[in-house]
């Protein structure tokens, strides 16, 4: 065996060995929560899904022990032009090689019946379900102040109560 099969062969035993942490090519940034109070009993996160598998792929929901359950949310502006958010039909396709964005204003993954709050810094593990790569945990960070644009802060404008509004208007 001369080096290179040798460098090969190594590679190749990384590969296998990383592949079950890769969840079948799917990857995820930045997933964060926001905290909740007391009395709320939903929540909402935010990540960046990307698609590394190969083939195009569809994510069909969400769980977590924290909450009853999760759903895949959007916002849409309605007939009178109020911006109002629901469940997106059929899930979030991402095709080979895109990413898609769950943001704050954007779609998002809303977790109803918070069976405790979310404490800042709190982990918390949340498994997405994809229809071809099946599920991935992976664990979401409670940060309230996260604001996108990785890393900017700008705490202007920065009111505590606001952060509630989100889940109080599902309920
Ligand atoms: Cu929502």
């Amino acid at each position: 065996m001369n080096l290179t099969s040798l460098t090969r062969a190594i590679c190749a035993i990384f590969l296998l060995s990383a592949a079950p942490l890769a969840a079948q090519g799917m990857m995820v940034h930045d997933a964060y929560a926001r905290s909740s109070t007391a009395e709320s009993t939903s929540g909402a996160a935010f990540m960046m899904v990307m698609n590394h598998s190969g083939d195009d792929d569809r994510l069909i929901g969400a769980s977590s022990d924290v909450a009853e359950k999760i759903e895949l949310h959007q916002h849409a502006e309605d007939a009178n032009g109020v911006m109002r958010m629901g469940e997106i039909e059929g899930g979030v396709a991402i095709a080979s090689d895109e990413a898609h964005e769950f943001k704050r204003g954007g779609d998002h993954l809303m977790l109803f019946g918070l069976k405790r709050p979310l404490v800042q810094g709190d982990i918390i593990k949340v498994t997405l379900e994809f229809e071809k790569a099946g599920p991935f945990e992976i664990d979401v960070l409670v940060d309230q102040d996260r604001k996108p644009g990785h890393g900017t802060m700008d705490h202007s404008g920065h009111d505590p109560k606001n952060h509630a509004k989100h889940g109080d208007m599902s309920n």
